[in-house]
């Protein structure tokens, strides 16, 4: 399907979206967002697909929600047309997405990378909350992810003053898992997509479900959900071949990928 406002291929199990308004450095247009849910809604159900790699251009990932388009709106339009619930797709996917970012990541752009699994930095990304220089405040989750990502002190800075933070801040801060020379970004990300990809199926999508409840619940309520689901895994194919497969000293044959 050929889409307005962004690119898709897949390359084996792995699929590649990618932000393409160039012009506008990939600002987050509601057209945006209906090319990106509806290429999410269709690789979340084909079964050929693992997982999932978002990226932009290597000026940016994205410069943030599409401030001309917002410009107009009133409180009573924003609240009526319900102006961020499209956002909220790329939280709700079941297979895991990997932010690929090099350049901006802005605003709603730092957002949208926060919602993905991980993110993986070129070291050229440079990472923002900057919606207080226009008089407003992250409205996608920014003030909430951010925190849980970097800490309270961190992001207070960030979404107080607006500045942005290098490649190597976020890293150390623990907003991304990784960083790479900016000409092996997609590469990086399409092989570590790929090596997930591999894996099982459900026990790919249990860990993920896992590692988000321990955003949403106490300790003792996550390790009790995490040790449910463990146990559920012993009744996939997939569990007994990767344990004979290691006993046999040879590669697993998973059936669930
Ligand atoms: N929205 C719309 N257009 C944009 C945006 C944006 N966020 N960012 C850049 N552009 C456009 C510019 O207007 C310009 O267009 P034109 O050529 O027609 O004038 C083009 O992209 C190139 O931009 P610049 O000339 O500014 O490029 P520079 O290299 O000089 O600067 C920057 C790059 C620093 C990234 C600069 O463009 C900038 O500061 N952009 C805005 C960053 C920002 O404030 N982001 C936060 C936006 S608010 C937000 O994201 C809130 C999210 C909350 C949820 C929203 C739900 C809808």
């Amino acid at each position: 399907m050929a889409y307005e406002n962004i690119l898709v291929e897949t390359r084996g199990r792995v699929a590649l979206i990618t932000l393409n308004r160039p012009k506008a450095l990939n600002a987050l247009s509601s057209g945006l967002f209906v090319d990106l849910n509806a290429a999410l809604d269709s690789f979340e159900a084909d079964e050929n697909i693992g997982c999932i790699v978002l990226t932009g251009s290597e000026k940016a990932f994205a410069a943030g929600a599409d401030i001309k388009e917002m410009q107009p709106y009133t409180s009573v339009t924003a609240y009526l047309t319900d102006l961020i619930t499209p956002w909220e797709r790329v939280s709700r996917n079941r297979k895991p997405i990997i932010a690929a970012v090099a350049g901006y990541a802005l605003g709603g752009g730092c957002e949208l990378a926060m919602m993905c699994d991980f993110i993986i930095a070129a070291d050229t990304a440079k990472f923002g909350q900057p919606e207080i220089n226009l008089g407003v405040m992250p409205g996608a989750g920014g003030t909430q992810r951010l925190t849980r990502f970097v800490g309270k002190s961190k992001a207070m800075d960030m979404c107080l003053t607006g500045r942005m933070m290098d490649a190597a801040e976020a890293e150390r801060s623990g907003l991304v898992s990784r960083i790479v020379p900016a000409d092996e970004l997609v590469d990086t990300a399409m092989d570590v997509a790929a090596k997930i990809a591999d894996m099982s199926l459900p026990a790919v999508m249990m860990i993920k479900e896992s590692v988000d409840r321990a955003y949403e619940t106490t300790m003792s309520e996550g390790v009790r959900f995490e040790r449910r689901v463990f146990h559920s895994l012993f009744a996939t194919e997939d569990q007994s071949e990767g344990m004979q497969a290691f006993i046999d000293k040879r590669s697993p044959n998973f059936r669930n990928r």
